[in-house]
Parts: structure tokens; sequence; C-alpha cells
């Protein structure tokens, strides 16, 4: 038995394995010892030799990145490089960077051992020799370990039965053959539609009807080929800001934002489009509204429909058991048009499952079948699989497997509490899903590349995700998850493909621009998450966010929103209007009128929202968000009509003047004069004079606290209750939220300071207490208050203060702080579903503070 000891260990020599070592060993100068079970390098691509394979990214984007020359130098033969392609070019790879040499080929890790004494890792590989290693990086793939054979019978078989990744190097003659393909993922589409011209007979097992896309494969001209070379600059970065990472047009659209003759030229382009596009690049909501779903759904059904010459196949061919996208979509050649092939048939696996390999094929519920050859296309057990199966033992004496009991799970799919010094590339929770592979390998080769600089640069010896963090970040990918349509599918996005394995999400299902901001985030905090040597460490911030709150962030960044900080004036006003997409319709029994109120220049439009209900009824006056620079009726349509039905009120929005077109006091005058206006008139629309409330959000929040304040010191009008939401109460506060949050989300401490200062016009006016009402003299008198903050807010901190300020001066205050949410969450309710816990906190407060038990108990007072 030979010892050896070097920095690094690491398994595989796929995509990962590969860029891993030349990270760590060729560019950071650690000692690496690299394992392969494989004769050769090449992972994924050199097990999956299957007829067909091939990638259904396009090469020059599905590629690594890290070496300009080497991108120069490789001339991809096709759009699509079939297998033996991607695998010669990892074998040049492993050439042109000398990596080889770190490998043990045809080497098996058969057990990988965590020494809390010595902090080293000892890896026992099936060649009897032993490696200590400081760091062990698993960069087995998610791919490694392939679905067993689940049909009993396959020893009586007299033909081949053969799994797709285990096809072997030579080929297996399958001409003249009766040839059945059990799986039809995108392994099985591939293998069935390259085998069918050469077989005798083919006959498809499908237990699932997919939703395959055409790939759009074809040769690679010199122009493409050219283009991208000269753009891969700009095309590598576009492709990491980009959903799938690749550089795909944006969806920015709502599919039912579209007329049906719209979509149905949107999904005609993409279909053809080739490769992602369908899903990336034509509505955005597809993955999570099955509403908008359903119209790209209908549209694949139409097309295979079209395809297939006999109806019957055809309907067996269209899937209905799923939403498109939530199980792995496949591409595909001239797949459908194979069933019309004499020789060709398919079996329905869902309504006569197969029941076991016989002497002579397979038989089913229903009949046997002759075959030659069984191919068996029936996946893997995607994940980190692999690595349990190595026997993984961490801190005390624990193993993974233990671990992930009830779930693989990984923090930002690259750590594991109880394995120090562990690194997953694309492990369990990454977003590798939705991420261009060598990219999102080539990022986190980085990322443990970078920690392990940092921690050896400092001196640390270990390095491990605290359990507070993992535990977090599980919840986060929960969270997203349930935002989405992905946990409706039987899929292995799911962990549900292999009978036993604990249903979770295996990805982070935000794409890749969320993804990469989280881990940016973390190395930015000095790696937030990872304890190093036991040391304190905290939590990155977006992870203190809702689920639903990081996936709406990751749909606007996979948009290409430009952040609010960065827009012009009508860019801001366009986005804030946007929000509106992201509301919840607006509820049908709300009666929605515009009315005029007067100002001294002239006249307002006011809004009025009227539940279906007997008057009189209480009112509230709500101002909406924007920062005074934007905002409108429109934009907080919803929000005020739900208010109006939750509440049993009479709402009135009004329009009041922006800034900096109408500095302040514009519209802080508008709001007393609205107020006037509805105190006098809103008897005539079924509203109670006597029992009026004002509030507001954000910008609207604050113009809610001066108006209560200025009721006051105006003598009248008389309120019964304000409600300020995420109120701004005072523009140069120093407050610990406005600093841990100055990056937002959202509203950033830039943002906040530009509109503060087109609001004031003059900037003496920013201690008026008109502006800060946090600077008033005297909060007493005022109408009893609910404060409403969220968690992950800068002007959360003020709004509290506020809150304790008024209560302090007598005025009876509720106060409540929205865990995981962000400022403007209140006006996104179809986003972010927990704004409903909200409307529901000030429906309980305003319905008491203006039931009319409660006003006349007050005035008698
Ligand atoms: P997939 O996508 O997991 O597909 C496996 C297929 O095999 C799928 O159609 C399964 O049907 C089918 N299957 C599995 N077990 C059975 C049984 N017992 N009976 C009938 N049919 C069965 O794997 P692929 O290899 O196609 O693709 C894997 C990934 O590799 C691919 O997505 C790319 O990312 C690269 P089911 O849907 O479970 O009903």
């Amino acid at each position: 038995m030979n010892e050896q000891h070097v920095d690094v260990a690491i398994v595989g020599a796929g995509f990962a394995g590969l860029y891993a070592t030349h990270r760590l060993r060729n560019l950071q100068g650690l000692s690496v010892q690299g394992f392969e079970a494989a004769p050769g390098p090449g992972g994924v691509w050199f097990w999956n030799r299957y007829p067909g394979a091939r990638c259904d990214f396009e090469s020059i984007h599905y590629s690594y990145t890290f070496d300009e020359a080497l991108q120069r130098e490789w001339r991809w033969s096709e759009r699509y490089a079939a297998q033996p392609e991607i695998l010669a070019y990892l074998e040049h790879v492993a050439e042109r960077f000398d990596l080889r040499r770190s490998f043990r080929f045809d080497t098996r890790v058969t057990s990988a051992v965590w020494d809390d004494s010595t902090e080293r890792w000892t890896v026992t590989t099936d060649d009897g020799n032993v490696t200590v290693a400081r760091y062990f990086v698993n960069a087995a793939g998610a791919f490694s370990v392939f679905k067993a054979n689940e049909f009993p019978g396959e020893a009586d078989f007299r033909g081949t039965v053969i799994h797709t990744s285990r096809w072997p190097a030579e080929g297996i003659d399958l001409a003249g053959k009766r040839v059945a393909v059990i799986g039809t993922g995108s392994t099985g589409i591939q293998v069935s539609q390259t085998i069918a011209p050469q077989v005798a007979e083919l006959t498809v097992f499908q237990r699932t009807a997919n939703f395959a896309c055409p790939l759009g494969n074809r040769p690679l001209s010199d122009e493409e080929f050219g283009e991208a070379v000269a753009n891969y600059e700009t095309r590598r970065v576009e492709s990491r800001d980009s959903i799938a990472g690749a550089p795909y047009p944006r969806a920015v659209k709502s599919a039912l934002m579209d007329s049906p003759e719209e979509r149905r030229k949107v999904y005609d382009k993409y279909y053809q489009g080739g490769g992602f596009r369908m899903l990336a690049s034509t509505y955005y909501d597809l993955i999570f509204n099955p509403e908008a779903n359903a119209t790209a759904a209908d549209y694949i059904r139409d097309r295979i429909r079209e395809r297939v010459k006999d109806p019957e196949v055809a309907e067996l061919l269209c899937p209905t058991d799923h939403a498109y996208g939530t199980k792995r979509p496949p591409f595909e050649i001239d797949y459908y048009e194979m069933f019309n092939l004499p020789h060709v048939r398919l079996v329905d696996a869902r309504a006569t499952p197969i029941e076991r390999i016989t002497e002579r094929g397979v038989a089913t519920t229903d009949r046997e079948f002759e075959f030659d050859v069984i191919v068996l296309a029936t996946g893997f057990d995607v994940g980190a699989g692999a690595l349990m199966r190595m026997g993984v033992v961490g801190r005390n004496g624990r193993t993974l497997t233990e671990h992930w009991a009830d779930g693989q799970r990984a923090y930002i799919g690259m750590a594991t509490h109880g394995f120090p010094n562990l690194f997953h590339i694309n492990g369990p929770q990454s977003s590798a899903t939705l991420f261009n592979n060598p990219l999102a390998i080539e990022d986190s080769v980085d990322f443990v590349g970078g920690l392990i600089a940092q921690a050896d640069a400092r001196g640390h010896t270990t390095a491990e995700v605290t359990e507070a963090a993992e535990e977090r970040y599980n919840e986060l990918v929960r969270e997203v998850a349930d935002a989405t349509l992905f946990p409706t599918a039987t899929s292995w996005y799911m962990g549900a493909n292999i009978p036993g394995k604990p249903r979770t999400p295996m990805y982070l299902f935000t794409g890749a621009p969320m993804y990469r901001a989280i881990c940016a985030e973390v190395e930015a905090m000095g790696y937030a998450g990872f304890s190093f040597d036991g040391g304190d460490t905290s939590l990155p911030n977006t992870m203190r966010l809702d689920g639903s709150a990081v996936f709406l962030l990751a749909g606007l960044m996979n948009m290409g929103a430009k952040p609010l900080e960065e827009c012009d004036l009508d860019e801001a006003r366009a986005a804030m209007e946007g929000f509106r997409l992201m509301q919840l319709p607006i509820p049908a029994d709300v009666t929605i009128s515009d009315l005029s109120y007067p100002i001294d220049s002239g006249v307002r439009t006011a809004r009025l929202y009227r539940p279906a209900i007997e008057g009189p009824l209480p009112v509230v006056v709500f101002l909406h968000g924007g920062g005074w620079i934007g905002g409108s009726l429109d934009s907080f349509d919803e929000p005020c009509a739900a208010l109006a039905q939750r509440v049993g009120a009479v709402v009135v929005s009004p329009d009041y003047r922006l800034a900096p077109e109408h500095p302040f006091p514009a519209a802080i005058d508008d709001t007393m004069a609205a107020l006037r206006w509805v105190t006098e008139h809103i008897g005539e629309y079924g509203g109670d004079p006597a029992r009026i409330a004002v509030g507001g959000e954000s910008a609207g929040a604050n113009l809610a606290a001066v108006a209560a304040l200025r009721a006051r010191d105006e003598g009248g009008p008389h309120l019964c209750a304000q409600v300020l939401v995420t109120p701004l109460t005072d523009p140069m506060a120093e407050t610990e939220s406005r600093r841990i949050f100055a990056w937002g989300p959202i509203l950033t401490s830039e943002l906040g300071a530009r509109m503060v200062s087109l609001y004031l016009g003059d900037p003496m006016q920013v201690t008026s207490p008109w502006v800060a009402p946090a600077l008033a003299a005297d909060l007493s008198g005022l109408p009893p208050a609910l404060v409403i903050t969220m968690e992950v807010d800068p002007l959360r901190d003020e709004g509290e203060d506020y809150a304790s300020a008024l209560e302090a001066a007598g005025v009876p205050t509720v106060c409540r702080r929205f865990d995981g949410l962000f400022h403007t969450a209140y006006s996104l309710s179809g986003a972010i579903p927990r704004v409903a816990e909200i409307q529901e906190a000030i429906s309980d407060f305003l319905a008491l503070r203006l039931s009319a038990e409660q006003v006349a108990a007050t005035s008698v007072v």
C-alpha cells in the first residue's frame, strides 16, 4: 500500500475534474491527485456513447471559457456536437493543460474519511492505495450513477440488455435487429431517432410522454464559428447573466399579455429556434404560472399532432400529466416523424406497464414482445449519488448517506455541514440544471479555489459550512421550488425518478444570474456561511429573504431588468408600472371609479374602490408608493382593491403630484386636499365621514404619516387610524438597516437618496417634519397607528423607531415586522404569497379601529 500526501484530492475527470485540476494545480500551485473510474478523461461524455448521444446546448456555449486560445482553436463541427466530438474536446483539454498526469484512471474511490485530529481526508482507492489530502473535491458529476434495471428476468434474456450509459466503445450492431428502447427522456429520444433507420423493428416503451422540441442541429458554418470566436468575450458574459447560462434572447413578457395569434408567432419562432430557447426566450411565466404554461404545452401538443400521422399514436405522444419544462425538456431530430415509419411502434408503458424481461423479450401486463436488443434509457440517480456510494465519512463518523437521509443538500450546491474541506462542483442544490454546465462548473471551481486560497492565506486549516447556513439554504431551495411548477411533476429535478429516494428539489430553480449573485455575495462577505477553524460567520442578506422574494428577484435578473438606481426618470417610472404584472388579479366584486378632487392649482383624480357591501362604510385614503417620483393609481389598483375587499371599506387612492416636476410640498398638499374632499363628500359614495383612516406604502406611507401630523395641527380632518407600510420617516436616519441593506433589494441607499433629493426640491427641507415625521417635536394626539416593516429593507429600523416613538407619545401603536420580505413586497401580491399576511394584518387593525362601536367609544372618551 502506498500513501501519498497532497493538498487536494479530486474525484472525476469530466468537465469539472479537469478544470478543477487546472485551476487548483496549474493556477494556484496546489498539489492535486485525481481519481477517475474510467480509463480516460471525459466523465459523462466518456460513458454515454449510445448512438445519437449529443449535447442539446450549442457547443459554442457548452464549452470552457477559461482559456481564450482554447476557445479560438477548437473548431466545433456542428451546432450541437455529438458525444465523440465533445469527448475529443475534453481529451484535448487534458493534453493541452497537461492534466492527465494528475489523474489515476481506472481507479475508483472506495472510501473517503475525515480525520478530525489531523484535519485531513483519507481517500482509499480500489488499487489499494491511500491518499491523504487537505481538501476533497467532488467532481463526480450528477449523472455518474445510472438507474439500476428495475425489471426482473434480465438473466433469462437471450439477447442483449444494455443501459445507454454503458454502451460499449466498439458499438453494438443493430442492423436488422428487433430493438426495444425503454424510456423517452432526452436519452431515449436521441437513441430511438438515431437507430430507427438501421433496425428491423423499433419498439419504444413510453411511460411518460415528453414535450420534445426540434433541436435545430446543422453543421456549424465558418461564418458562425468566426462570429462566435470574435464575440466570445461579450457572449460569455451574457451567458453567465442569462437564465440558462447561454445568451438566448430574454423572455420579458407574460404569455398572458399576448393574444393567441401573437403567442403563436412567438412559439413558432422559438420552437424552430433550437435548444432551450423555447423555455428561456418565449415567456417568463411558463415556469410558475399554470395558465401561461398551458399555452406553451398546447402549442407543442399541436405540433406533435401535426407531425405524427396516426392520430392515436399522436395522442399518446402528447404529454398531459405535467406542465411544460417541469420535467427536463428533451430536444429531438425528426423524433415524431419516426413514428410514421412502418417498423416503429409505440407502447404505452403506463397503461400496460412492463412486468419483466423474458427469455424472448419484454412482457407487459398486456402481452409479450420479442426482441434481440433491449436498450434501457431509464435515466440516472441524479445528484451526488456517486459520492454516497464511495463511503464518505465526515466528522464524528457520520456518513453522507446518514446526513442525506431526508434528501441531498449542499450549501450553495458546494458544501455540507459535518464534512469540512469537502466541496462539490455542481453539487446537489446548485443551479446546475438551469445553468449551462461548463460555465456553472467553472464558476463553482473558481469559488472553491478562492475559498481555499483565502483559508491558506489566513492560516486556516478547516472550512465548513455551518448547520444554520446549510439549513437556511436548504429551506430557501424548497421555498424557491414552491414558487414554481417544478414540484408538480415526477422528475429527477425533484429526486422523484428513483423509487425510495426522498422527494426534494435537487436544484435551486432561479436560473444562473441569481445563483451567481448569491455565490458572489457569500464570497464578498468573506465566505458567509462558512466557518473557518470553527470561527463565527453570518448569513448573506439574500438568504434572509423568503424564497418567493428570491424567485421574484431572480426573474427580474433573468429578464435583464435594469436596477432602479441605474434607470433614468422615465425608465424608473416605467419599471414601477411594470410591478403591476406581479400583482394578483383585482378582486371582481370591487367597483372601481375615478373622481376629481380640487387642489389649489386645479383638480386631481382620485380612484375609488367600493366593495359590494351595504354602506355607510368606513373609509381608507391610501397613498401609493413610488419614491414621490413614480407610482400611479394603476400601479396600486390591486393593493387598494384588495384593501377595500378585506376591510369592507371604501378606499380612495389620490393621484398626488409627483416630483421632480412638482417638488415638495405638492404631494403632501394634494394628500391634505384629498383628505378634506373625502371628509366632505364621501357620504355621497357610501362612505362614513366619521370613520376615515389614512394609509400608504413607502413614500405614500411618509405622506400618510405627515398627513396625520398636519391633520392634528391644522384642526382636521379627523382621522381614526394611520397605516404606514414601510414608511420613510427621516431621510437622514442613520440606522443599522440602512447600513446592512444598503444594496437593497429593489430600494438601495443610492436610489433612496436620489428620490429624496428629487422630492425635496430645496435640500433645506430635509429636516422639516412634513418631510421627516420622525423629527416632529411632538407625536402625541396622533391617530392610532399600524406600522408595517420588512426585515430586509433599509427603511426597516426607522419605521420601527417611529412606531416606538408614537407609542412613547401615548399613541396606540401596533408594529409588525415581516421576516424574509423586502421593500415594495406589499405591492407584489402575485409573486409574494405572504402579501396576504400583510393584508390580513392591515384589515385586522382597521376592522377594529374603524368599527362603528370603536369610533363611537373613542369619541365619547
Ligand atoms: P430521464 O430523463 O430520467 O428519462 C428516463 C426515461 O426512462 C423516462 O422516460 C422514464 O419514464 C423512463 N423510465 C424509467 N424507469 C422506467 C420504468 N420502470 N418503466 C418505464 N419507463 C421508465 O433520463 P435520460 O437519460 O433520458 O436523461 C437524463 C439527463 O441526461 C437529461 O435530462 C440530460 O440532462 C442529460 P418516466 O418519465 O419516469 O415515467
